[in-house]
């Protein structure tokens, strides 16, 4: 038997082929590899008799040497050659094959003169315009490899919250208004409010399976259907995500919601809980185990979730806390956090205006704060050395301060405007503007957003460094990541976190979906030391205001409850937390 499929050998011809016009060699040698490629396709002899006769010469297009790798690659099913010639590159730079329009040529350019070696690596580049300044590629080039790798992240299976939250809220809104439909929930990672979800999941109690099923696999939304069950359906939705649908009846219905909620972690100690009791608990039901060797617990009635829970010995844990990190301690001893929500945001911090890179102006950016229903808007466009992003010098930011103040006295203390700025945090941790500048503000968002590649040390010591002076209210976007496409810049997160602490600065929580940073993970370290947190929408436009919603969801994950969160405060009161670090010794 051979160790390797006529296809596997075609698939190691045509990488050899690229590795070889990556590395610079000549036309001819590349062209023996693809050449043998095309040949062996549309050969339909048997290769492995052919090799033992050693004969694989005679097939057209195949000379002698690449004749005795086929052999190697028949009999071990690998090939040195090929193993070698890999190792000689970045294992990341492989990836950038993936993407469509992309050769090796252009690969290699931006391998040498941009030392890029990973799809993150290269999207950022396109983002700040290194890649269209590169000679021989130009805007049009930067934006098709941007929409490459917008279509290559669409089907790795794996979406950003913010991505697919428009098709998963309609399609709940429109199963909720159907008349079969008694209770309607979404479950799973996006009930959660991870930042990265992989697939859908639709709970659905009703009488009628197959009314339902077929609103679900026809509608609109959906691009194809994978399965199409009585109980259980697949569609794969327009944005490239698969929406999974599940009908139960009624009396099971808190029995699958809270199975396909999971996580996976938190289920597995609560049917050890039911165990315990001498219950089964599934997807579908509680049940008695059967032969006990004690006498089971008699199972009390459950209508909901929260009688689940209750019968479990403990309080109700709301999905965002489902990841089996402290819940059910919490749960038992009755301390689970009072987590905050939506409605108690009272104001944000952190958004642009055309003046940066913002798409609407400061009275529009106002108009729609006052329209969600917050008190105040805190307005932080970039500073000077984001040049890209039209940062702002002095004397324009401190011309902003005087309009923001002007429309501020129209507003005559029913709504207020902050005056801030995301000042650049530069290599060595000083800051964009002088502190006399930013005296003037009313707070200041520091944030990093350029040499990313930094020594943890270095980086670490840089922001600890720019926190450490007193203007600086809060610290944007921590960790500088964006999820599914650019890694987080190495950074000693619990010794910011400390000193954050000591300072009195408050760390942000970006709640934009590309970001949703500081990660939910860190916030109990955070909450602990006595940090604050503030989520901020990085807003570009009035509509990116609504960002606040992931933020909020992410600070549950955190476990952060209005406490924690400074822009709960109300107007009057937030004036004072602005102040106060400004105001220490
Ligand atoms: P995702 O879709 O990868 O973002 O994450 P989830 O959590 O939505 O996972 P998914 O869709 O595969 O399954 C939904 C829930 O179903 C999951 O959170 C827990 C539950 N579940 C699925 N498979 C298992 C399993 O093998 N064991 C247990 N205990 N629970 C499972
Ligand atoms: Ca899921
Ligand atoms: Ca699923
Ligand atoms: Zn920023």
């Amino acid at each position: 038997m051979a160790q390797i499929s006529k296809e596997g050998i075609i698939e190691i011809l045509e990488s050899i082929g690229r590795l070889l016009e990556l590395k610079g060699e000549i036309v001819f040698k590349i062209r023996a590899y693809t050449n043998a490629a095309r040949a062996l396709e549309t050969f339909s002899g048997d290769l492995e008799q052919l090799s033992k006769e050693e004969r694989l010469g005679e097939i057209d297009g195949v000379g002698k040497a690449i004749a005795e790798k086929i052999t190697e690659m028949l009999e071990t099913g690998k090939l040195g050659f090929y193993e070698r010639l890999k190792a000689e590159f970045p294992a990341g730079l492989f990836e950038l094959f993936e993407l469509q329009g992309l050769g090796p040529k252009k690969i290699r350019a931006l391998w040498d003169k941009l030392g890029i070696t990973s799809v993150a690596e290269l999207e950022a580049a396109c983002n700040d315009g290194r890649v269209a300044t590169l000679a021989g590629f130009g805007e049009k080039t930067a934006a098709n490899i941007t929409a490459a790798i917008a279509s290559r992240a669409k089907h790795a299976g794996r979406f950003r919250l913010g991505e697919i939250a428009g098709e998963a809220e309609q399609m709940l809104a429109e199963l909720k208004e159907l008349p079969e439909v008694g209770l309607v929930s979404l479950a799973g990672s996006y009930r959660r409010r991870k930042e990265v979800v992989g697939d859908l999941d639709f709970i659905v109690a009703t009488s009628k399976p197959e009314v339902v099923s077929e609103f679900f696999v026809k509608h609109t939304m959906v691009e194809s259907v994978i399965v199409n069950g009585a109980t259980k359906s697949s569609v794969r939705f327009k944005s490239g995500i698969q929406a999974d649908l599940r009908v139960v009846k009624g009396g099971e219905y808190p029995f699958a919601l809270n199975y396909f909620t999971g996580s996976k972690e938190h289920n597995i100690v609560l049917r050890s809980r039911a165990l315990a009791r001498g219950w089964t608990l599934n997807e579908y039901r509680l049940a008695l185990v059967e032969n006990p060797k004690t006498a089971p617990e008699p199972i009390p009635p459950i209508h909901e979730e929260r009688d689940l829970y209750r019968a479990l010995g403990l309080d109700y844990i709301p999905p965002e806390l489902r990841e089996d990190r402290g819940e059910f301690e919490a749960a038992e001893n009755h301390t689970l956090p009072d987590l905050v929500e939506v409605e108690n945001l009272r104001g944000t911090f952190h958004n642009h205006t055309t003046a940066s890179d913002g798409r609407a102006t400061l009275e529009e950016m106002a108009e729609a704060a006052r329209e969600l229903g917050l008190q105040y808007l805190g307005i932080a466009d970039h500073s000077k050395s984001s040049f890209q992003a039209h940062g702002l010098d002095a004397d324009r930011l401190l011309a902003q301060v005087a309009e923001i103040k002007a429309l501020n006295a129209k507003y005559d203390g029913h709504f207020r405007i902050f005056s801030g700025t995301e000042c650049d945090i530069l290599k060595d941790g000083s800051l964009d503007f002088p502190d006399e500048v930013l005296a003037q503000l009313d707070y200041v968002v520091a944030s990093v957003h350029a040499a990313f590649t930094q020594s943890q040390a270095e980086m670490t010591k840089r922001i600890i460094r720019a926190i450490s002076n007193p203007h600086v209210t809060m610290l944007g976007h921590l960790t500088g990541r964006l999820l599914l496409s650019r890694d987080a810049y190495q950074v000693d997160v619990p010794a910011v976190i400390e000193a954050a602490a000591e300072t009195g600065t408050i760390i942000e929580l970006n709640a934009s979906p590309w970001r949703l940073d500081m990660d939910w993970r860190w916030w109990p370290l955070a909450k602990e030391k006595g940090v604050r947190c503030s989520i901020n929408p990085d807003a570009h436009s009035t509509g990116q205001l609504q960002q606040l919603f992931y933020g909020v969801g992410a600070a549950r994950k955190g476990w952060l409850t209005r406490k924690d969160v400074v822009n709960c405060l109300p107007l009057g009161k937030i004036e004072a937390e602005l102040a106060r670090k400004r105001s220490r010794v």
